[in-house]
């Protein structure tokens, strides 16, 4: 059976809810992942019953069957500089593992609205904040895991004239930032027509780096949130090397349709395994975390259909 979608769903989906989590809280999605010695840990969005979100971790030793700690990882700031960036919350970490160091690109929010602000860790105990590292008005920050051309890259999704869009920039130290270059657009009348944003940091391949990313349609009863892939050059990550025209996954399980908002599946992160399995970690309906897989060599060809 080919399936409705490319990834396949695991059946224990959705692998996190809010009755994992040991604390009272609101919703627990957009989780990103590591692979660690032993085992798997997520990085996860959890919502606060009073609107908020923050961070907290949970573990596993398979990939599939998380514990989450006892308490809360990361908070959002609440006295110095970074109060007045994070006063809205910490939204979508994306991790990048680069030198040895975990680098958390996160979405901070306040009255002035969203932007990507950069951590790092050792040890997923401590955690430092580096730098703000974008004006208002962008979100969907990933870093890729190595250096481009001698400069550490990363893709965003500025706000420009109301149409969100993914950027490359670059960046000689991770805190100052230029070099700009739009990389793909909305796609008029296409499952991805209305936004675009970067959702996994980039996978380095032999065909280009895999981004897996996320599209949205609006529909007269709001909008539609679907993954997809896309290939970009090596060397130029501007250069789009392939696109091809389908989701690898869009909401129709109940858990992706209902919820805080429905209709969404929102990949964070992805962890490729030894076997070339690749594991998509993705929020439903901005209520639980789910996994969907496929092998590597499907989803590169899907950017080349
Ligand atoms: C995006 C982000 C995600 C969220 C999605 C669907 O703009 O805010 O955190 O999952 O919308 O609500």
């Amino acid at each position: 059976m080919a399936g409705r979608d490319l990834l396949q769903r695991h059946e224990d989906n959705p692998l996190l809810t809010v009755d994992d989590i040991p604390y009272r809280c609101n919703t627990v999605f957009n989780g990103s992942p590591v692979k660690i010695d032993d085992g798997y840990l997520m990085l996860l969005r959890v919502e606060g019953q009073q609107g908020y979100s923050f961070f907290s971790i949970a573990r596993s030793p398979d990939g599939i069957h998380f514990t989450a700690d006892d308490a809360p990882a990361m908070l959002p700031a609440s006295e110095g500089p970074w109060q007045m960036w994070e006063e809205g919350g910490i939204e979508d970490p994306r991790i990048t593992r680069f030198d040895g160091t975990y680098y958390i690109l996160y979405t901070a929010t306040s009255r002035y609205g969203h932007y990507i602000a950069l951590a790092s860790t050792e040890d997923f105990e401590a955690f430092t904040r580096i730098a703000v590292i974008s004006g208002p008005g962008n979100k969907d920050g990933v870093l890729f895991p190595d250096r481009i051309r001698g400069l550490y890259a990363r893709l965003d999704r500025p706000f420009g004239n109301g149409v969100g869009s993914v950027w490359v920039s670059y960046s000689p130290d991770l805190i100052h930032w230029g070099r700009s270059r739009i990389v793909f657009r909305p796609r008029p009348r296409f499952w991805d027509s209305y936004r675009v944003g970067a959702s996994a940091p980039p996978i380095r391949t032999d065909w280009g780096w895999l981004e897996i990313y996320h599209g949205v349609r609006m529909t007269s009863s709001g909008p539609i949130y679907r993954i997809g892939a896309i290939m970009l050059d090596l060397q130029d990550p501007s250069r789009v090397v392939g696109h091809g025209p389908l989701p690898l996954l869009s909401p129709r399980e109940d858990y992706e349709r209902i919820g805080d908002v429905g209709n969404v599946v929102f990949a964070c992160g992805a962890v490729v395994e030894d076997d070339g399995q690749v594991k998509i970690y993705y929020g439903a309906a901005d209520t639980a975390i789910c996994v969907a897989t496929a092998p590597m060599e499907r989803i590169i060809a899907s950017c080349f259909e």
